[in-house]
């Protein structure tokens, strides 16, 4: 049984739009559908590290894969299109980034994958997206446009 799950997507180094289209792709030659896809943003770089606005999506599937190979094929996929973690630092530019907010109503908590995401209520650059394509969707309890409603979305701009 196919479960519906949301991934966000962001790039802010390279061609980020081109390279969010060309993950789409590969994660549905993977096997997933694409369901719903919500418009590209501009968004101002969230954390710690000053570093160029980020492009960020969210996309609606349904993944015939478990939480845990799905992040298997997303970490596939960023490798895929050029990201070396190797080289990289925590919250710093990134070509493409691929993270799973939720799998249906699961919950998991392993060291390298936490669901729904941990800090999705704290992120107005991935709830923008989310909130076009799931108005009502519930994230641990809470209302994802409530919790959006507190957060501090100036700077991101829905792109054309
Ligand atoms: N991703 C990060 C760090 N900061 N900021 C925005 N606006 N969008 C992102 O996708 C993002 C970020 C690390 O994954
Ligand atoms: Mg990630
Ligand atoms: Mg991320």
């Amino acid at each position: 049984m196919n479960e519906r799950a949301y991934l966000c997507l962001g790039a802010n180094l390279g061609e980020p739009r081109e390279t969010l289209h060309r993950a789409a792709g590969l994660l549905e030659q993977a096997g997933l559908t694409i369901s719903r896809r919500s418009a590209f943003y501009r968004t101002p770089p969230w954390g710690p590290v000053p570093q160029p606005d980020y492009v960020n999506q969210v996309l609606e599937v349904f993944s015939p894969l478990r939480p845990r190979d799905l992040l298997v094929l997303a970490l596939k996929v960023e490798r895929l299109l050029g990201r070396d973690r190797a080289r990289e630092e925590r919250y710093g530019p990134r070509c493409i980034d691929i993270d799973i907010l939720l799998f249906g109503e699961e919950s998991v908590s392993e060291a390298d994958l936490v669901l729904p995401h941990p800090r999705l209520l704290e992120r107005a650059f991935a709830l923008v997206p989310l909130t076009e394509i799931a108005p009502d969707i519930v994230v641990a309890g809470v209302k994802a446009v409530a919790a959006l409603e507190r957060l501090d979305r100036s700077g991101i701009e829905r792109l054309p």
